[in-house]
């Protein structure tokens, strides 16, 4: 089957929220946002901006006509802010016009006066000054100080890892209009729908079942419409409930980009103990993730970088200690790995410093340490159907590891400035979100007369092939062909209470509920059909290519008649299925459980050539096995390993987030911030899907896939520094990501000053 939106995607047909004709009279909102990182709020003077011509209304933080505060976790947010401001860019008033042109031309016009307070953009600045969104946890199993003495190698070293902007083709965006009777229809293009929902049932003290919020697809998400999203559509709402005119709020690239929150920085601190045969014994980790100025999900994406620590590797002493540390930065946010990513990139740092001291190749440390069945994570739950060393293993022989290292050490001695490097990069990537209650998902199946299906359920479509999925889903559950399947929008009136389409667990869940909402009619179908044919036990009937079957052969009922037939009996034809993945449970106090409902395990092989001279370097292969269960859609599950690894690389490389020492985001237009683009991507790239796999928690047996191939992207990293020394065996190189070209020559080159600026700052020049 094909990805179900291919036909209109190819012609450029399908409707994004900027493809639908606007209803009348709508009006257009722009976002006034703090010039500075942090102060109070001496002065606000709207009144030059709501002079201008075509300008309807300018509201501030005491026109919001709720409760002025929301956040998915903890409540530390203002819409508008009222009294003070945390970072640039955050929203203190709305400015509404007839055009957009005109709203961004009044909010030149908005005066504002702050008293600054001092700018903290460093978490460990943050740290030492006490300022956290929580305080410091700790989770550990073992011993970790009693376990060094026995340790022949101890290291210890540090990380500074990157954030990354989420770049969807869409920008932040929502449309809102108002409904009889004080309610409100919010189109928005949110990966959170309730969530939206809630908010604004908060600040606009409207009852929930007031607002109904619909969402067909959006051009990416990636995380950053997990809960940032929310903002822009209760805006969109509060102008639309008191203006009572449809009004939509469009961010443009360089305010989405200034405005809105990324993957999280961290610095880490990391001290692993090994014996001298390179197996770990200990390993002592701190994360100290830059959260931003508020909360958001950074909690949860903090406690899903401890449980990721280890990554696929068994360690019997482990200690994590984890602070979200708060900065005047935008609030950080879901990002693809939600936190993982950040954990892997450390542990792989400890291995290959590990590996560098001991004069062992890294890969054979990894090799000696990947998990295996019956073991337990550090976080209680037991290691179970674990395909590690199985894709490991495959990864080896089929992409003749051997062979390449051979290739690689003859080409490194006949090139003096170019080099190649390789490296291994095993994932393993717990399924579930570590909070109990997400984990529930629902879907809506109705059967037409006609035998048509309509399928909704609380999945959004933001391209990874949610409505792909569904569709495969209903029509191999019922026995029919994926044609007669349409997957409507996303509507909270249709589907109520959803989860964010999140933690790659969207097809899990909603199509777990898709499969019991199908199951409900198919029973009374089969009881028509039982009684039609004359059949006795309704079991012995199947539907298969559209045709019912009795112990395997076909009838002459098809499933067209069939519905007919029903539908004349009074059978129910729609049903609502709900679901919520069992046996799982995690203390978030002591951070022991059983939080994933499974694992999702791989290893890429990635090779690369480094110009050390100037720095540019190519990747020349990136060679998958994946674990991927029985996979529903291969080509969608493909695209979705292709993307992920795409966009881990990227982070590893290329997208280099700078903010200035007062909070500014100098990388904020696609000019000052590269993303990688198809010239960027391997020549030879393969994603092998591991044989023989199953998941008995996936529908139709497949596993999650959005998230965890994006790890793969992190071998990149030290595939690179195995060929900086390859070149320069003697360099101290450290573990700082992004690893752009720019900075590959200047780790290679250290001793020789090649650029007289100051290596830290300020590399770009805001513009
Ligand atoms: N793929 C595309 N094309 N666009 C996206 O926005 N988001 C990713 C991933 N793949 C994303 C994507 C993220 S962050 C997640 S959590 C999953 O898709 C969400 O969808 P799933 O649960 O259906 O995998
Ligand atoms: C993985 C995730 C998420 C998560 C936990 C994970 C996620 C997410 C939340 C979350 C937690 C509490 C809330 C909320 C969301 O937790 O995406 O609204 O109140 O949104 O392990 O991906
Ligand atoms: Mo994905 S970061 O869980 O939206």
């Amino acid at each position: 089957m094909k990805h179900i939106d291919s036909h209109l995607h190819v012609r450029g047909e399908s409707q994004y929220l900027d493809d639908v004709p606007p209803p009348t009279e709508m009006l257009h909102a722009a976002v006034f946002g703090s010039p500075v990182a942090h102060g109070n709020i001496e002065s606000l003077n709207l009144e030059k901006a709501r002079a201008v011509e075509g300008v309807v209304a300018v509201f501030s933080a005491k026109d919001v006509p709720g409760k002025n505060v929301f956040g998915p976790i903890i409540q530390d947010e203002e819409l508008l802010a009222s009294s003070k401001v945390n970072f640039i860019g955050q929203p203190v008033a709305l400015v509404v016009a007839e055009t957009p042109e005109i709203a961004r031309k009044a909010r030149g016009e908005i005066e504002i006066e702050v008293s600054p307070l001092p700018v903290v953009v460093d978490p460990r600045k943050a740290y030492q000054n006490g300022d956290f969104i929580k305080e410091p946890g700790t989770t550990s199993m073992g011993d970790v100080d009693a376990a060094w003495k026995d340790c022949d190698h101890v290291v210890e070293g540090s990380c500074e890892i990157g954030g990354q902007e989420h770049v969807y083709l869409e920008t932040h965006r929502a449309r809102a209009l108002p409904k009889e009777d004080r309610c409100l229809q919010i189109f928005a293009s949110t990966q959170s729908p309730a969530a939206l929902q809630e908010a604004a049932h908060v600040l606009l003290g409207l009852a929930i079942h007031k607002i109904e919020v619909d969402v067909k697809r959006l051009g990416g998400g990636f995380g950053g419409k997990e809960d940032q999203a929310t903002q822009w559509g209760v805006m969109a709402g509060m102008c639309a409930l008191i203006l009572q005119k449809p009004v939509e709020l469009v961010l443009n690239r360089l305010e989405d980009i200034q405005m809105s929150g990324k993957r999280h920085p961290y610095s880490c601190d990391f001290k692993i103990g090994l014996d001298s045969e390179g197996k770990i014994l200990a390993y002592d980790v701190s994360h100290y993730q830059n959260s931003g100025a508020f909360a958001d999900l950074s909690t949860s994406v903090l406690e899903r970088t401890v449980v990721h620590s280890t990554n696929g590797y068994y360690i019997p002493n482990v200690r994590v200690m984890a602070v979200p540390c708060r900065t005047n930065l935008p609030s950080n946010t879901a990002f693809r790995g939600f936190g993982g990513p950040q954990a892997m990139f450390v542990i792989e740092s400890a291995i290959n410093k590990a590996a560098e001291v001991m004069g062992m190749p890294a890969h054979e440390i990894q090799a000696k340490n990947l998990l295996t069945e019956g073991q337990s994570f550090f976080y209680g739950q037991k290691v179970k159907n674990c395909t590690m060393t199985e894709t490991w293993n495959e990864a080896c022989e089929t992409f003749d590891f051997e062979g390449l290292r051979e290739r690689v050490e003859s080409f490194n001695k006949e090139n003096f400035e170019h080099k190649k490097g390789f490296a291994l990069m095993p994932i393993c990537f717990g399924i579930s979100f570590t909070t109990f209650h997400l984990n529930q998902g629902n879907s809506l199946v109705h059967v037409y007369q006609d035998g048509s299906v309509g399928v909704t359920t609380g999945g959004i479509e933001m391209g990874q092939g949610i409505s792909t999925n569904m569709a495969s889903i209903a029509a191999r559950t019922f026995g029919i062909s994926e044609e007669r399947v349409k997957v409507e929008s996303t509507n909270t009136t249709r589907i109520a209470n959803m989860s964010p389409s999140a933690a790659s667990a969207t097809t899990d869940l909603n199509g777990n509920a898709t499969i019991l909402a199908v199951e409900q009619i198919l029973d009374g179908l089969k009881e028509i059909a039982a009684v039609d044919l004359g059949i006795e036990d309704k079991g012995k009937i199947q539907i298969v290519d559209e045709v019912v079957c009795c112990d395997g052969a076909k009838t002459e009922l098809t499933w067209k008649d069939l519905v007919m037939k029903s539908y004349l009996n009074r059978k129910r034809l729609s049903a609502h299925g709900h679901y919520a993945t069992p046996g799982i449970h995690f203390d978030k106090a002591t951070g022991q459980g059983n939080p994933f409902a499974y694992h999702v395990f791989g290893t890429c092989l990635t090779e690369v050539t480094v110009d050390c001279l100037r720095g540019i370097y190519t990747i020349d292969s990136a060679k998958i096995v994946h674990d991927i269960g029985r996979p529903i859609n291969p080509t969608v599950d493909r695209g979705q390993v292709e993307g992920a690894l795409a966009q881990g690389l990227g982070w590893m490389t290329l997208e280099d987030l700078q903010f200035n020492d007062e909070g500014r985001c100098l990388s904020h237009a696609l000019s000052t911030y590269k993303a990688p683009d198809v010239y960027f991507m391997p020549d030879d790239l393969v994603v092998n899907f591991l044989e023989n796999s199953d998941n008995k928690f996936g529908p139709l047996g497949t596993k999650a896939v959005g998230e965890p191939p994006l790890m793969y992207g992190i071998g990149v990293f030290f595939a690179l520094r195995n060929a900086m020394r390859a070149f320069s065996p003697q360099s101290q190189l450290d573990f700082n990501s992004p690893l752009t070209p720019e900075r590959v020559l200047m780790e290679l080159h250290k001793d020789i000053q090649l650029i007289p600026q100051s290596r830290e700052k300020g590399v770009l020049v805001e513009s």
